[in-house]
C-alpha cells in the first residue's frame, strides 16, 4: 500500500525529467563532448557552491574504469528531511525536480547555477544510473535513481530505485556523487582527463582555498600511477594572474588584488602588468567565463580609466594642456581577472557569454574605483611604473594614427600594390564567401587559377608576416604581408574591429605541411587572436588540409592526407602503384589543388576554436613570446602542438 503510493506521486516527477531526455539540447546545449562533461559540472557546481558559502573545503573527482564519475564534497549534505509541498526528502528533490535549487528557499544557493543553470536534475535525467551518499547528523544515508525501458519500449527517465534509506552512521559530512552518462543518449561516455582538469584548475583559481583533486583511474600518467591532480591556490585571483604571466616579464613584483561588494554584487579583481602590448583581461560571472564581457567589464574599465587619469593629472603626469589618456593605453601590457558573483544573470550575445544586467556596470565601477584608488595611494612606485608604461602607449597610438593617416593619403598607391596581390571574388554575398591566404607565390598561383572565383578570393603571402607577438602597433602596422591582409579583410583591428565589415565567411589558412607551414600558420592564428579575436570566436578562421601523398596506379588517383590513409589507399590499390609526397602545395597543379583542397564538395577543413581563453592565452605567450627556455619547454612538453587536432584549438568541420 505505502509503496502505490509513493509510486503515483512520481507520475508527475516523470514527465519533469523525459522532457530533458527528449530534448537534451534545451537543456545541455549538446549530445556531444561538450554537453557530456555538462553533466559533470552540473554536479561540480553545487559542491564548488557549498563550499563557496562556506561550508566545505574539499572536492574531489574520480573517473571510473566503466565511464562513470564521482564527486564528493565535505559539506553539510543535501538536505534528507522530508519536503514539506513535494513530500519526498530534499535528496530526491534536489535529483528529479528541474531547477530544484530554488526550492530550498535558500539565499545560500542564490548563486547556483552553470551556464544552463538547471540542476543535478538533468545529470539523473541524462544518465543511465546515479547514486548519491549523504553524511549528516551522524548519520549515512543513500538513494539510487536509474533509467529503465518499459514494456512498450519508452525510457523512464531518473527514477528512484527505492526512496532515501539511512543506512549507517558516520562522523563524516558530506555528499558523494556516482553516475554514469546513459549511452543511449552520448555517443561516447568517457569524459576527457584533460578537459576536466583545465575547468577544475580554473575554480581553483576562482575559488581560492577550496582544495580541488582530480583522480583518473582509467589512465596511467609517465609514471605509471594513475594521472592524479590537486588544485588548492590560496592566493586565488592573484595566483591566476601569476599563472598567465608565467612566461611574460611583470612589471612589478605581484599582483594587485581587490574584493568589494554592495547591495548588486561582490566583484574580486587581480591585476599585473607586463612588458607585453596587448591586453589580457578574463573575465567570469559566478564562475561562468564571460568571453564576450559585458557590464561589468565596462564598468571596471571605466573606473580604471577615471581613476588612472586623476591620479596621473593629480601627480603631475599629466600637465594641463594633456588630453587624458585612453582607457587602452591604461590596459597595453595587463593581464587581469574579473570575478563577479550576483543573482539574477542575463547572458547576452552571440554565445550568450556577455552579461547584459545594466546594474553590474555602475556596481563594478564603484568597487573598482575604491579599489584601484586605494592601490595607488598605496603602491607610489609602481603606480608610476604605470602610469608612464600608459603615457609612452598613448604616444605610440598616436604616431600610428598618423601613420595610417598618411597611408590613406597614398591609399591609390599603397592599395593598388596590395589589391594586386588579392584576387577577389566576383560573388557580394558575404555569407558564401571565402578567403584563402596562401603561403607563397606559386602555390598562390595555382590557387588563382584553380579557384571557384564566384566565391573564392585568394591573397598569396610572399613572405613570412611578422610575428606580432610582443610588438607595438606600429611596428606590426610596417609589416607589408599584415598590411595586406588587413586590407583584404577590411575590418578594423583591436578597438576598432567591426564583424559586420567582414566580405568572408570563411577566412582559410593554407600553408605547407611541413614546420614553415606551421611556423606561418602560427603567426597568423596569434595575429587574428591579438587583434581580430572575434573572427576566432565567432568560428570564421580555418585551416586548409592539402593532401600528404597522391597515389595513382594507370588512370586512378587517390589522394592521402595522412599515414594511416595512405596504407589504406597502398593496400586497395595493390601492387604497381606510384607514390608522389607533396612536399609543398607548390607541388600541386591547378586542377589538382582544387580537387584536394579547395573544392567544398571533397575537401576537408579544420575550423579554429577556443575552448579555453586562459590557456590559449599561455599557449601563445609561451610559443610566440620571446621567452625562448619557456617555448622550448613548451614544445617538449607538448610535442605534438604541430600535428592537427590540438583541442584547445582546432575543431575538424
Ligand atoms: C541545500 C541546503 C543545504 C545543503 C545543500 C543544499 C547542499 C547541496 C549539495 C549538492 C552537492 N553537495 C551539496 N551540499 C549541500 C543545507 C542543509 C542543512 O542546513 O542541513
Amino acid at each position: 500500500m505505502k509503496n502505490t503510493t509513493y509510486e503515483a506521486k512520481h507520475i508527475q516527477v516523470l514527465e519533469g525529467l523525459d522532457a530533458v531526455r527528449m530534448r537534451p539540447g534545451m537543456y545541455i546545449g549538446t549530445t556531444g563532448t561538450k554537453g557530456l562533461h555538462h553533466l559533470l559540472w552540473e554536479i561540480v557546481d553545487n559542491a564548488v557552491d557549498e563550499a563557496t558559502n562556506g561550508f566545505a573545503d574539499a572536492i574531489e573527482i574520480t573517473l571510473h574504469k566503466d565511464g562513470s564519475v564521482t564527486v564528493k564534497d565535505n559539506g553539510r549534505g543535501i538536505p534528507v528531511d522530508i519536503h514539506p509541498q513535494l513530500k519526498i526528502s530534499g535528496v530526491e528533490v534536489v535529483f528529479t525536480q528541474l531547477h530544484a535549487g530554488g526550492k530550498f528557499n535558500n539565499d545560500n544557493y542564490a548563486y547556483s547555477g552553470g551556464l544552463h543553470g538547471v540542476g543535478a536534475s538533468v545529470t539523473n535525467a541524462l544518465s543511465e544510473w546515479l547514486k548519491v551518499t549523504v553524511c549528516k547528523g551522524g548519520k549515512v544515508y543513500e538513494q539510487a535513481f536509474h533509467s529503465p525501458t518499459d514494456k512498450k519500449g519508452k525510457v523512464l527517465s531518473g527514477v528512484p530505485v527505492a526512496p532515501l534509506k539511512e543506512i549507517g552512521k558516520s562522523k563524516a559530512h558530506g555528499t558523494t556523487v556516482s553516475f554514469l552518462a546513459d549511452a543511449r543518449v552520448f555517443k561516447n561516455v568517457q569524459m576527457d582527463y584533460e578537459t576536466i582538469a583545465r575547468r577544475i584548475r580554473e575554480l581553483a583559481f576562482l575559488n581560492k582555498g577550496i582544495k580541488f583533486e582530480i583522480t583518473d583511474e582509467r589512465a596511467f600518467g609517465d609514471d605509471g600511477d594513475v594521472l592524479h591532480a590537486v588544485y588548492k591556490f590560496d592566493g586565488g585571483l592573484k595566483d591566476f594572474v601569476g599563472y598567465l604571466n608565467e612566461n611574460k616579464a611583470p612589471l612589478h613584483a605581484t599582483a594587485f588584488y581587490w574584493k568589494g561588494s554592495n547591495d548588486v554584487l561582490t566583484l574580486e579583481f587581480a591585476f599585473q602588468y607586463t612588458n607585453n602590448y596587448t591586453e589580457n583581461l578574463l573575465s567570469y560571472v559566478n564562475n561562468i567565463p564571460t568571453a564576450e564581457g559585458g557590464m561589468h567589464e565596462t564598468g571596471f574599465k571605466s573606473a580604471m580609466t577615471k581613476v588612472f587619469n586623476n591620479y596621473a593629472r593629480q601627480h603631475k603626469y599629466l600637465k594641463e594642456k594633456d588630453d587624458n589618456l585612453l582607457g587602452e593605453d591604461f590596459r597595453e601590457g595587463i593581464t587581469a581577472v574579473l570575478s563577479v558573483k550576483m543573482a539574477n544573470v542575463q547572458f547576452e550575445g552571440q554565445t550568450k557569454t556577455k552579461l547584459g544586467n545594466i546594474e553590474a556596470k555602475t556596481a563594478c565601477d564603484a568597487i573598482a574605483s575604491e579599489g584601484l584608488q586605494q592601490l595607488l595611494d598605496q603602491h607610489p612606485s609602481i603606480a608610476e611604473t604605470i602610469i608612464k608604461k600608459s603615457i609612452a602607449s598613448a604616444k605610440v597610438r598616436e604616431a600610428a594614427r598618423k601613420a595610417k593617416e598618411v597611408t590613406r593619403q597614398k591609399n591609390s598607391i599603397f592599395n593598388t600594390t596590395l589589391i594586386g596581390k588579392l584576387a577577389s571574388c566576383t560573388g557580394k554575398d558575404a555569407k558564401k564567401n571565402e578567403l584563402f591566404i596562401v603561403e607563397g607565390d606559386s602555390a598562390g598561383g595555382s590557387a588563382k587559377s584553380g579557384r571557384n572565383r564566384r566565391f573564392q578570393a585568394i591573397l598569396p603571402l610572399r613572405g613570412k608576416p611578422l610575428n606580432v607577438e610582443r610588438k607595438r602597433i606600429d611596428q606590426v602596422l610596417s609589416n607589408e604581408e599584415i598590411r595586406s591582409i588587413l586590407t583584404a579583410l577590411d575590418t578594423g583591428w583591436g578597438d576598432e574591429f567591426n564583424i559586420d565589415d567582414l566580405k568572408y565567411d570563411k577566412i582559410i589558412i593554407l600553408s605547407d605541411a611541413d614546420q614553415d607551414g606551421a611556423h606561418i600558420r602560427a603567426i597568423l592564428l596569434t595575429f587574428f587572436f591579438r587583434y581580430m579575436k572575434e573572427l576566432i570566436t565567432e568560428g570564421h578562421v580555418y585551416i586548409g588540409m592539402p593532401p600528404l601523398y597522391k597515389v595513382s596506379k594507370k588512370d586512378k588517383v587517390k589522394y592521402a592526407y595522412d599515414d594511416k590513409e595512405l596504407k589504406e589507399v597502398v593496400a586497395e590499390f595493390g601492387r604497381g602503384y606510384e607514390l608522389q609526397r607533396y612536399k609543398g602545395l607548390g607541388e600541386m597543379n591547378a586542377d589538382q589543388l582544387w580537387e584536394t583542397t579547395m573544392n567544398p564538395e571533397t575537401r576537408t577543413l579544420m575550423r579554429v576554436t577556443i575552448e579555453d581563453f586562459s590557456e590559449a592565452e599561455r599557449m601563445v605567450t609561451t610559443l610566440m613570446g620571446d621567452q625562448i627556455d619557456a617555448r622550448k619547454q613548451y614544445i617538449t612538453e607538448h610535442a605534438d602542438f604541430n600535428k592537427e587536432g590540438d583541442t584547445l584549438f582546432d575543431e575538424l568541420v
